[in-house]
């Protein structure tokens, strides 16, 4: 079994896979129960295949005909910090300015699953993201890292920076045993930090109020109370790794892929964001990156939100050029409540 996984390691390490470890088809209690009252409670928000999933029964268990091992892998995306948005600019989130991590990984995965298959004649499917897997969960349980408040998987290594994936098969592999000594204690600054106030004391996090969802996920208008909290957010949000102790070790990532920074220094022009005036311009500068998920109607609904927060009033102008110019109710909306916001004089009484 060891020389199994020692074989897996030495295929992890050639394709530049930060962290290969294994866990057993079983997570203890907390992981399935805390999910089941998080879709309960309705945090997922419209992202409706996690609740489909759970009505469905579908999990790690039931993709294959006899899992037995979960393998489970961390890649580091970690480069160095973006620089200050100016107050006509947005900031996207470090893991979407490089090649969407989708396409990279899943890459990697496949040349593990085939040689699962073919050498070993094992089943293996692989997820990253996509699949009925608490990938957070077998993470922990594999020693990847420990969950913390925020409910990102912190890794001795490096931190938080890490995009995980799984690889489900029928052959048996030692479980790895975690033995991470880091912990929060009694840290709460990624709760003090959030703008929005998305993470409870319980270790979850409220979607519905969340800067990453409400910038990426959610699809329809932002609710008017929380736009003005999401500060200069455009695409997904870093805050609350950015203020984790924990991130302080990370090394910058060695996959060539993610090397290549591809958004100037993470920020972007909002000028240029409000006058893309079709999709396939969105897609000229886009193309490839995991920004391209909002389309061009989430992302340009974003920018009118972080042209709102950003007390700029050279930014009236291109707004009402949008407001002239777009049929579209969503972005019409947005536009206007950015105008207001901008122009709205206080109160002189
Ligand atoms: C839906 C989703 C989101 C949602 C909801 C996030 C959330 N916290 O639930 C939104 C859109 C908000 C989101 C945002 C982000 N996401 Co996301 N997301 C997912 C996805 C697809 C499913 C997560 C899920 O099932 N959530 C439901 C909750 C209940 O489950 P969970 O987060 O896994 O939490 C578990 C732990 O909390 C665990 N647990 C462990 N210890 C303890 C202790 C106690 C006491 C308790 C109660 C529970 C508990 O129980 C839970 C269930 O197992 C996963 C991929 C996957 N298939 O797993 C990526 C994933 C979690 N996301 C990821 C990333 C990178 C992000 C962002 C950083 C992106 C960004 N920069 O904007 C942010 C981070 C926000 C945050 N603080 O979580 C990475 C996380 C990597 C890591 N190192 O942890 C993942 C794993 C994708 C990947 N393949 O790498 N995401
Ligand atoms: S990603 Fe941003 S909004 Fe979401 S929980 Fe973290 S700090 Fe809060
Ligand atoms: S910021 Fe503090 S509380 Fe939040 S995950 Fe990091 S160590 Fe834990």
């Amino acid at each position: 079994m060891s020389d199994r996984k020692n074989e897996l390691i030495l295929l992890a390490q050639s394709l530049q896979i930060d962290v290969l470890r294994v866990a057993s088809m079983r997570l203890a209690p907390k992981h399935q129960d805390t999910f089941e009252r998080w879709v309960g409670e309705g945090c997922h928000g419209e992202m409706n295949y996690l609740a489909g999933r759970l009505a469905d029964g579908r999990h790690a268990g039931t993709v294959i005909p006899e899992p037995r091992s979960v393998i489970t892998i961390g890649v580091n995306y970690y480069h160095e910090p973006r620089r200050q948005p100016a107050s006509d600019e947005g900031a996207v989130s470090r893991y979407a300015v490089m090649r969407d991590y989708h396409k990279v990984i899943t890459g990697k995965l496949k040349r593990i699953a085939r040689m699962i298959e073919t050498q070993w004649g094992g089943a293996a499917r692989y997820y990253v993201d996509t699949g009925p897997v608490l990938e957070r969960a077998f993470a922990e349980s594999a020693g990847v890292g420990y969950v913390g408040r925020n409910t990102c998987v912190v890794s001795e290594t490096h931190g938080s920076w890490i995009f995980l994936a799984v690889i489900i098969t029928d052959i048996e592999l030692a479980p790895d045993e975690n033995t991470t000594t880091l912990r929060c204690g009694t840290c709460r600054r990624c709760i003090d930090a959030c703008p929005t106030a998305a993470i409870s004391e319980g270790y979850t996090v409220d979607a519905r109020r969340c800067i990453s969802y409400l910038t990426i996920e959610h699809r329809g208008p932002v609710p008017v109370e929380l736009r003005p909290l999401m500060g200069n957010w455009l695409f997904g949000c870093d805050i609350c790794q950015d203020v984790c102790p924990h991130n302080g070790r990370a090394l910058p990532t060695r996959v060539e892929d993610f090397k290549k920074i591809r958004i100037g220094e993470a920020v972007l022009s909002l000028r240029e964001l409000l006058a893309i005036a079709d999709d396939a311009q969105f897609l000229e500068r886009f193309a490839g990156l995991p920004l391209t998920r909002t389309k061009r109607r989430g992302l340009l609904r974003n920018a009118c939100v972080v042209a709102g927060n950003s007390g700029d009033l050279s930014l009236v102008e291109p707004l009402r050029e949008l407001i002239g110019r777009e049929a579209d109710e969503l972005l019409q909306e947005h536009a206007q409540w950015a105008v207001g916001r901008l122009t709205a004089r206080p109160c002189q009484c």
